[in-house]
């Protein structure tokens, strides 16, 4: 069995583990993380290898398989640069979906991509690369969803919604139908977006509004 690296040893990346090994498709060779105290913990039963500056020294190993194991809460910048190095680098960035999210077959996904249990992804609907679509999100028919967006658990896009890269919708927001929403913005937890949504902006509230707007 081919063997993969995981980038990230937090929360996160207990979920993303249980989800490959459950699929089996892969062995997960370690995981890697900044945090020097957590060298040789486990994760699931998965060893922290080290740092980032253990991927070259993997690839020229012959490892050829790794995938994003880091979170993000809000902006996901150093998610979209860890994964765009460890592409630099050579590596091939593994897909992790679980057996029970259900994906419609008429519905594309971009390499690199994390798809929770329980959550939904209808037809017509194309999700870009490293994208973490969270437990019980829905995102429904016809969306377009960026490179490196995060939609949160419980989040749910109604049909046609275009979330554009960088983005994070929050855990149990609501998009209503055909809205679009910039890139590298913001929607807070248990918003409700009715309204288009610009770049680099946070929204909050019922109905959503700007709350902030990102320095670039
Ligand atoms: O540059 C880095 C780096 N910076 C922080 N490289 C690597 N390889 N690892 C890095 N880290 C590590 O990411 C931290 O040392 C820490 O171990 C981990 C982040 O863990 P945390 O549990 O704080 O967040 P997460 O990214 O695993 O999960 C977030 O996103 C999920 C989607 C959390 O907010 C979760 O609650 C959420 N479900």
């Amino acid at each position: 069995m081919a063997e993969a690296i995981g980038i990230g040893a937090g929360g996160h990346a207990k979920v993303v583990v249980e989800i490959i090994q459950l699929v089996g498709q892969y062995q997960i060779a370690g995981l890697l993380d900044s945090d020097e105290r957590k060298l040789g913990s486990l994760v699931c039963g998965v060893k922290v290898l080290g740092d980032d500056s253990l991927l070259p020294q993997l690839f020229s190993k012959g490892m050829r398989h790794a995938f994003m194991s880091l979170g993000s809460l809000g902006s996901g910048q150093l998610r979209k640069e860890l994964y765009e190095h460890a592409r630099t680098l050579g590596f091939e960035m593994i897909s992790a979906v679980h057996p029970q999210a259900v994906i419609s077959r008429f519905a594309r996904l971009g390499i690199g991509s994390t798809i929770m249990a329980s959550a939904i992804i209808n037809p017509g609907t194309m999700i870009g690369e490293n994208v973490i679509i969270n437990s019980g999100a829905i995102v429904d028919h016809d969306c377009v969803i960026g490179d490196h967006v995060h939609v949160a658990s419980g989040a749910c896009l109604s049909g046609g919604v275009i979330v554009g890269g960088g983005s994070h919708i929050g855990a149990g927001a609501v998009v209503r139908q055909g809205i679009s929403i910039g890139e590298n913005s913001i929607v807070g937890a248990g918003a409700v977006v009715v309204r288009n949504v610009p770049d680099n902006v946070t929204v909050v509230g019922v109905p959503a509004r700007i709350h902030e707007r990102q320095t670039v």
